[in-house]
């Protein structure tokens, strides 16, 4: 009896220890499925939705931005104020280009570093910090998928050799860093003013070959006369009619402000020529308000801004991403939340611009 008793709970035993390790294995294997599962879902995800997941390498072809396929691509950017301003660097941070990426449409950021305003990277500002937050805006946009453009944003330095020793060595930094990502872009010199397009060019022809000693690449945007407006008056035309030549995968830049009326009657008819000539020309800032950052916005002319630029494709970035009290801001001034912003967290302007860009997208449906 005790025997039978004892080889019975041996064999419930064993048929137990067996149960077990059937349901062990089971759930292993469920574990595995769950597992594979799971990350076939993220490569999906990620293949599936990131801007530089589906677009890849950029280049030039022509008149046009094209993605890796060597389609028409356009960036739908925003540009921050300075990295190097209060009001800057504190939207450098993932949560803040996330949200932009999934619920603005955005595919870009530009990182704006001033070189000499507000204690800039060549006026005292501090160069190991600055870059450790551009180090730092790029990391968050790769792991986003998104493009990022690193600008030297010159302004009151109207003439980009007045500090070309420094503009060397930071792009020789940067270029050796990103040699191999995708999604760099290089903006040499934000808005010469003050200067002609022969001084630009001299300038930016060294910028160049300093950026391909290492990075073969990477679009490069160029600075053009009078802040970035293709010429050194309203209507003349000098770098459509003069490129840069010898190089592959340069832009130029065209910065227009809603509300200054001269920008919007004179530059679009530029911008048209540019085309016709086959310049590459990039909106690397824009604004909706008047120059100087400020004043009543215009949507009038920023609605007819956006349908010629969607009609060309060409690639643009909203000034700027900040509370700072100015009517460019896309951010409320009470504004505190540095990502995440519901719609009464936002300006006129980012309001306008944020239903711009969803609009955008969803026109340009699977080619965004
Ligand atoms: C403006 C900022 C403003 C700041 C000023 C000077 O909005 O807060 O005080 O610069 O540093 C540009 C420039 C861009 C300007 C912007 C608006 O690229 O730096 O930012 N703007 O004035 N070109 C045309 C307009």
């Amino acid at each position: 009896m005790g025997k039978r008793n004892h080889s019975r709970s041996l064999a419930y035993r064993c048929q137990n220890a067996g149960r077990r390790r059937r349901f062990g294995t089971l759930l292993l294997v469920f574990c595995m499925i769950v597992a594979m599962l799971g990350s076939a879902a993220d490569i999906t995800v990620y293949a599936a939705s990131t801007p530089v997941s589906k677009h890849g390498q950029l280049s030039v072809d022509g008149a046009n931005l094209v993605d890796s396929k060597g389609k028409t691509f356009q960036l739908r950017g925003i540009s921050t104020h300075g990295i190097n301003w209060d009001v800057g660097a504190p939207y450098v941070n993932k949560k803040a280009f996330k949200t932009l990426r999934d619920e603005w449409g955005v595919n870009a950021i530009r990182l704006s570093m001033y070189t000499e305003d507000y204690n800039g990277y060549c006026s005292g500002g501090d160069q190991s910090e600055l870059k450790s937050l551009i180090y730092k805006g790029v990391k968050y946009a790769t792991e986003l998928g998104m493009y990022v453009i690193i600008d030297w944003h010159i302004l009151s330095d109207g003439n980009p050799n007045d500090n070309i020793t420094e503009a060397k060595k930071f792009f020789t930094t940067m270029a050796k860093k990103y040699k191999n990502y995708k999604n760099v872009i290089f903006e040499i010199c934000n808005e010469p003013n003050g200067c002609s397009w022969k001084t630009i060019k001299s300038y930016a022809k060294k910028i160049i070959k300093t950026i391909r000693k290492y990075d073969k690449d990477a679009v490069i945007i160029v600075g053009t006369p009078s802040w970035s407006q293709l010429g050194s008056d309203l209507t003349s035309n000098e770098v459509a009619d003069s490129p840069i030549t010898g190089y592959d995968n340069i832009m130029y830049s065209l910065h227009f402000y809603a509300a200054e009326s001269a920008h919007s009657e004179y530059l679009p008819d530029k911008l048209k020529y540019a085309v016709k000539k086959g310049l590459p020309v990039i909106v690397s800032e824009f604004g909706l308000s008047a120059a100087d950052g400020n004043g009543s916005i215009d949507k009038t002319s920023a609605n007819k801004w956006f349908t010629l630029l969607n009609k060309y494709n060409i690639s643009y970035f909203c000034w700027s991403l900040s509370n700072k009290n100015e009517s460019s801001s896309l951010l409320k001034s009470t504004t505190k939340k540095t990502s995440g912003w519901t719609s009464s967290n936002l300006s006129t302007a980012g309001k306008y611009i944020k239903k711009k860009y969803l609009a955008r997208k969803k026109a340009l449906g699977s080619k965004a």
